[in-house]
């Protein structure tokens, strides 16, 4: 029978739409599991079949939960404000809300196209104001709250208050951004507007004057995880840093708690390493260093303290306060032009850039506590200001940047103790370093040595041991317009909040989508996006007048805002009185199994762990962890096709002939290609653009042969696939099972589309196993033991590979059991029936189509998955190789259930081997029970 996928596919996509098929419904008495993709950011070249990869995945898991009962949430929307709607809404002046819509609308369809189980009806958009709103909301309630280290978690900022009010700062164990030092009475005695000042020092969400990543080119701020070597990660314009006013997450307050969680988390390793080397936690010792002949104190943060005997210099960040006061007349000049050449320096560059080691002297010393030796103190780049205390006793013999450091300026080296961690590492450069172990630290291990030393430091009264994590707090505002408004004015420079009563705050419409002339952000355009404070609304930006009427934050929230919750969005979508209702979020909880890229390692994945753990601090939700299993999916990549050019000309010489010319390879559109083969159309390729219309081409064997790589599927590298393509041709269950087929999921692999005529061939024959010819044929007798078995082998296989998400090998047994079927003509109802509903979560369609042949009324979706009876597998019958003196002579069946000595007698008494015995007594008999029997003559 013909297996007609483009009509089998259709039907079924438009019954799941009309019967609502995937809706999930919150009250049931189901459990629950919760499969979710990282939602996609719906750009303008739409998908290729590189996007669907981990969807795919998850979809198969959904729909493997739902046959085992589990009340499945999965669902999907789109990450839709961000930059590339707006670099285009600049060039054409196109509102991004437009371009957003259309492209969504695209990849909407394209999804649909594919089959997946999604709930369309919880569809979220993070620029849809009915969303954002809850975004703004919980911006709300961070500003609200400050982090009570005593109790370790986020507190409303009324009891803040109280303390203050109370006892002033004593006692208060806050995380904030400066030590404040106040009585209960100053505190009273405080205007309203310090009062405000002061609090917001200790907001989640404040305002502070942060060293940001500027990038001109796109005007705004990014975030560390977007500059990537000193670029922009979109566009790859330079980015330089500047001190500007921002809003900032206190995301700092919870590296503790973050880096706690991932013990619970199932997550890949790579993953959980790149999110504790980027909370950066390190444990030493804050210790004080006298200046000689002034009265500043330098201290230092250091993770080897037991090294102290043996720090010979001091260096300073360039930007420490402390430089302008130590630095002598003499080295004022050197000192300011290095100041002045550092500035020009991102951090990311000051910290790689390793080889060349530069600094200067500022004229002053000081003194070596233990040693009491002098030390002279210096400024380089490589002490970053924002990290510890912007200052560092230097050990060349045991640092290898105070060692380059000490190299170039002839410093002294010396090397003071030898620790396990010396012994193990075999310090980088132990020729330079002269040894004078101190007697103090002789003998000792690393930790014992470094745990008696900040006790030592303790002691003096110079220091404490301290623990310090690299993680900053998460700049908050984008100059930009495309994302969510803030929800605060300002009255005489201070932050307020809107009520929530009047979120959402719109975003509202501009003439352009630049920087105003004065440098405001795009919304500074707007005509109306001004506060009205008596009237609680939005009114005409010309009427501010700072007394009724105030102006409203400029700057919008960064691409993460709207990504840091959705997941609970969708517990409860169209709630209008809250992001998601008590009930709803508890009876779904954390997410069972996410699927997502592994680019989001340090951003999404932090940002969503500290919102999430911020909410359930106040008690909006009660998980911890919003992600329990966590899987990257791999990257498709594309075959790139090339042309070569020959220098200079419009000649195109194929590719075997290519090296006897001096020629440029040119990226050519895969779709120029004829077939699947890797022949140009040269006709094609004319018309493909104006600068190819006069190409000529020098041939071999009258063919034009492109080169071809493997490289990352791409817009930009003309390799990418389009999945509407493959499903128009080999069907959306091709797509699924092919990319399934080409290997494990977290792996990166090559498309090949020549591949699926593979899996095509085995649902064609999957297909004609219900029929008998053209007609659909399936018989109710009893499946024979040899039936039954290819069955149950098929369930343990695939239930095993499912639930350790190895997708791929679980396409190979569908193909195995079908060929099997195929041999023995199986077309027995208690087969076919099961085997439809386990190949359906990789091939919904094919399989909701035989089962509605087999009879049935209601969706596959919903049917119990088929159980393993173990019984099935057991052979009844082994064919027993016998071998006699090592070389096999015959075979022979016995029953799977005989004891070793009953094979042993009915092999000994067989009329072969009795022939081969000639009457001899064998010397030794070896019975391997269900293998082989070996004998000795
Ligand atoms: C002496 C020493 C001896 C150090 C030694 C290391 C090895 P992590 O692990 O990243 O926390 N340091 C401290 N503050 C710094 C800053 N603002 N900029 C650059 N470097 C800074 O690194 C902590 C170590 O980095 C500290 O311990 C300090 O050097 C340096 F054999 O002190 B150490």
């Amino acid at each position: 029978m013909f297996y007609d996928h483009q009509q089998i596919e259709k039907k079924w996509q438009k019954y799941w739409e009309e019967k609502q098929t995937y809706k999930t419904f919150d009250t049931t008495d189901k459990p629950k599991f919760y499969v979710l993709d990282m939602f996609p950011y719906p750009s303008g070249a739409g998908l290729h079949v590189g996007h669907p990869l981990g969807y795919i995945a998850s979809d198969i898991y959904a729909r493997y939960k739902r046959h085992q009962g589990f009340n499945v949430l999965h669902p999907v929307g789109y990450d839709s404000f961000g930059l590339p709607a707006e670099q285009y809404a600049i060039q054409t002046g196109q509102h991004p809300a437009i371009t957003t819509e259309q492209n969504i609308t695209r990849y909407e369809e394209q999804l649909r196209k594919i089959g997946f189980s999604f709930d369309w009806s919880r569809e979220v958009r993070t620029s849809d104001a009915s969303y954002y709103k809850w975004t703004q909301w919980i911006f709300i309630q961070l500003f609200h709250s400050w982090y009570n280290k005593s109790t370790d978690k986020a507190e409303s900022i009324e009891t803040l208050i109280q303390h203050f009010e109370e006892k002033g700062t004593q006692g208060l164990n806050a995380n904030q951004n400066e030590e404040l030092d106040f009585t209960a009475e100053e505190w009273k005695n405080a205007s309203d507007l310090d009062k405000e000042d002061i609090l917001l020092n200790y907001r989640l969400a404040y305002r502070a004057e942060t060293t940001v990543n500027w990038c001109p080119a796109l005007g705004t701020v990014l975030a560390n995880d977007e500059v990537k070597d000193g670029k922009s990660e979109r566009g790859g314009f330079p980015v330089y840093q500047k001190k500007m006013m921002q809003w900032s997450m206190r995301i700092s307050a919870y590296s503790e708690r973050l880096l706690q969680g991932l013990n619970t988390l199932d997550w890949p390793q790579p993953l959980k390493d790149s999110q504790e080397y980027w909370i950066g936690k390190s444990q030493g010792a804050q210790v004080q260093f006298n200046v000689e002949n002034h009265n500043e104190i330098i201290e230092v943060f250091t993770t080897r303290p037991d090294t102290i005997f043996g720090a010979t210099f001091m260096v300073l960040a360039p930007e420490n306060p402390l430089v302008d006061a130590i630095t002598t007349a003499d080295q004022k000049v050197e000192v300011d032009t290095y100041i002045e050449e550092t500035s020009k320096k991102t951090e990311r560059d000051r910290m790689s850039d390793v080889k060349n080691v530069s600094g200067a002297f500022t004229g002053s010393y000081a003194v070596n506590p233990f040693s009491n030796e002098k030390m002279p103190i210096y400024i380089s780049d490589y002490v970053l200001m924002g990290y510890g205390t912007g200052a560092v006793m230097a050990v060349p013999a045991h640092d290898e940047r105070d060692h380059r450091f000490a190299k170039k300026f002839n410093l002294e080296i010396k090397k003071v103790v030898e620790t396990d961690e010396d012994v193990q590492e075999k310090s980088f450069d132990s020729k330079t370093s002269v040894c004078v172990n101190s007697d103090f630290l002789n003998g000792l291990s690393y930790d014992e040595a470094k745990a008696k030393m900040i006790a030592e430091i303790e002691n003096r009264h110079i220091g404490h041991g301290t623990t310090n994590y690299r993680q900053r707090d998460a700049i908050f505002s984008r100059q930009r317009y495309w994302g969510e408004p803030v929800p605060i004015y300002y009255k005489d420079g201070m932050p307020y909040t809107l009520p929530a009563s009047s979120l959402p705050l719109e975003l509202p419409e501009v003439e352009k989508y630049l920087p105003t002339e004065d440098g405001d952000p795009p919304l500074g355009n707007a005509k109306s996006f001004a506060w009205d404070e008596a009237n609680q609304k939005v009114v005409a930006t010309d009427l501010i007048d700072e007394v009724t009427v105030f102006p409203l934050e400029l700057s919008t929230m960064p691409g993460w805002a709207g990504s840091s919750w959705y997941f609970l969005r969708y517990m409860d979508p169209h709630n209008e009185e809250g992001f998601a209702k008590k009930e709803l979020s508890d009876y779904w909880g954390q997410v069972d199994l996410y699927i997502g890229g592994s680019e989001h390692a340090t951003g999404h994945l932090l940002y969503s762990r500290f919102w999430n753990m911020f909410l359930k601090d106040r008690g909006y939700i009660n998980q911890d962890e919003p992600f329990q299993k966590l899987i990257n999916q791999g990257m498709i990549l594309g075959m790139s096709a090339f042309v070569y050019r020959v220098e200079g000309t419009n000649q195109y010489v194929s590719k075997a002939l290519a090296n006897q010319y001096k020629t440029q390879k040119i990226h050519v559109d895969v779709s120029l290609l004829k077939g699947t083969s890797d022949e140009l159309d040269t006709e094609a390729f004319k018309q493909w653009r104006p600068d190819y219309t006069d190409a000529e081409f020098i041939l071999e064997d009258g063919k034009y042969i492109t080169d071809r790589e493997v490289e990352k599927m791409s817009k930009s590298k003309y390799n990418v696939v389009n999945p509407d393509d493959i499903c128009e041709e080999y069907g959306a269950d091709g797509l699924r099972l092919y990319e399934m087929f080409l290997g494990p999921l977290e792996q990166s692999k090559p498309w090949n589309t020549q591949g699926l005529s593979g899996v095509y061939g085995f649902l064609k024959k999957f297909w004609n196993l219900y029929f008998n010819g053209d007609v659909f044929e399936v018989s109710d007798e009893e499946p024979t033991k040899a039936e039954y078995k290819v069955l149950h082998t098929l369930i343990k296989k695939v239930v095993f590979d499912i639930e350790n998400f190895s997708f791929n090998t679980s396409v190979s047994s569908f193909m195995i059991a079908v060929n099997e079927l195929q041999k023995i003509k199986c077309n027995k109802r208690n087969i076919l029936e099961p085997l439809a509903v386990i190949i359906s979560p990789y091939a919904p369609h094919i399989c909701e189509e035989l089962w509605s042949l087999l009879g049935h009324d209601t969706s596959i979706e919903f049917e119990k998955f088929p159980e393993l009876v173990e019984a099935f597998l057991i052979e009844d019958e082994i064919e027993y190789p016998v071998s006699v003196n090592g070389k096999m002579r015959f075979k022979l069946s016995l029953s799977a259930q005989l004891s070793p000595k009953e094979v042993e007698d009915l092999v000994i008494s067989d009329p072969k081997m009795q022939q081969i015995l000639e009457g001899k007594t064998p010397k030794k008999i070896i019975v391997v029970p269900h293998r082989i029997v070996n004998i000795v003559i």
